[in-house]
């Protein structure tokens, strides 16, 4: 694969400037340029999103590890390599998905929130809990799953896990298989959802896995809004079956304003955001990197998807 000239599309524009992406990658081989939906000029993206015009190319880098919306068979079938972005954002969206269940379990939320209306006010005395010893299952244990895994047992939370490999996996004391679904969460204080949407986890959180759960349970989403069923969310929460959420991906994103998830105590709603970081540009720079010396050598491509 001769990867000569090398287009950043300006969609990557949705997590930092495109120029960034470039400045990161000047000291490879290839020549590097922002391209609009125009890539005749280039051999192949560095990309957030699908447009079709990248059909054909020899290689497409999406900078997100989800690439549902990407049209695979389309790839596969014009022999257009597709790559992703796995594996970079364990520390990122673990750190976040921890700042999330600590907000919620020490109530910050609550506090910043009496702050904007410059109000003293202290939460119920048995609100407050701390997360040592709190039991934690993180429903798929990849990049995002093992970050948040990590580091909820780092500070003492009980951490069991869902996997479609039932193998011994760090800082997780049981693994189940998705058919355990019900049975791994039905015990957690916190559920973390960090699966792939796939045609097997879309609507994986369902009303019966919701049922599953404690009513003093707190779900955390940070996968893709369509793993859980997001009327069911509501009917949990507004029925006080489930004791909170914090979700940074939604069915419709950006979250319409009508929807009540707005609006309910003891969610938190972050905009899809739970991987931003400054480091973003130069860890993706890194992976294109490695594929540009793969493509030059063997096209044995790192994170290939399609
Ligand atoms: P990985 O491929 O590293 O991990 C995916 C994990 O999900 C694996 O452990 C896999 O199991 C497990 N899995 C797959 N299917 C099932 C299933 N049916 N039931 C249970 N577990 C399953 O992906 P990442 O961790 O890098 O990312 C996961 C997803 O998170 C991305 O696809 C993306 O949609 C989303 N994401 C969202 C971000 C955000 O901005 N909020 C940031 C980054 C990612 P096994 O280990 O057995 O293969
Ligand atoms: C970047 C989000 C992913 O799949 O959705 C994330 O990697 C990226 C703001």
């Amino acid at each position: 694969m001769d990867i000569a000239r090398l287009g950043v599309h300006e969609s990557v524009g949705a997590v930092c400037p495109p120029a960034a992406f470039v400045e990161q990658l000047q000291d490879v081989d290839a020549a590097v340029s922002v391209v609009d939906e125009d890539v005749s000029a280039v051999d192949a993206v560095v990309t957030f999103g699908h447009a079709d015009a990248f059909v054909g190319l020899d290689w497409v880098h999406c900078i997100r590890a989800g690439y549902d919306d990407f049209p695979v068979e389309a790839y596969r079938d014009a022999g257009t390599a597709l790559t992703n972005s796995t594996g970079i954002h364990g520390a990122s969206v673990g750190e976040t998905t921890l700042g999330l269940m600590l907000s919620l379990a020490r109530r910050l939320h609550e506090y910043r929130d009496a702050q904007t209306e410059r109000t003293w006010t202290t939460p119920a005395w048995d609100a407050p809990f701390t997360l040592r010893d709190e039991r934690l299952t993180v429903v798929g244990l990849g990049t995002l799953g093992r970050g948040i895994a990590t580091r909820g047992d780092a500070i003492g939370m009980h951490v069991d896990g869902v996997r479609r490999t039932p193998a011994r996996t760090p800082h997780v004391r049981t693994v189940y298989t998705p058919d355990r679904l019900h049975e791994a969460v039905a015990d957690a204080r916190f559920v973390a959802v960090a699966v792939p949407l796939t045609a097997s986890t879309r609507g994986l959180i369902d009303a019966d896995a919701l049922a599953a759960m404690r009513d003093d349970a707190y779900l955390v989403n940070v996968a893709r809004g369509a793993v859980v069923e997001e009327d069911a969310l509501v009917t949990a929460l507004e029925t006080d079956a489930l004791a909170g959420a914090a979700l940074d991906v939604f069915e419709t994103e950006p979250l319409p304003e009508s929807s009540p998830l707005w609006d309910l105590d003891d969610v938190l709603v972050t905009p899809h955001a739970a991987p931003l970081d400054r480091e973003y540009p130069t860890d993706v720079a890194r992976l294109v990197r490695t594929n540009l010396r793969h493509a030059a050598a063997d096209g044995a491509l790192v994170n290939r998807v399609a």
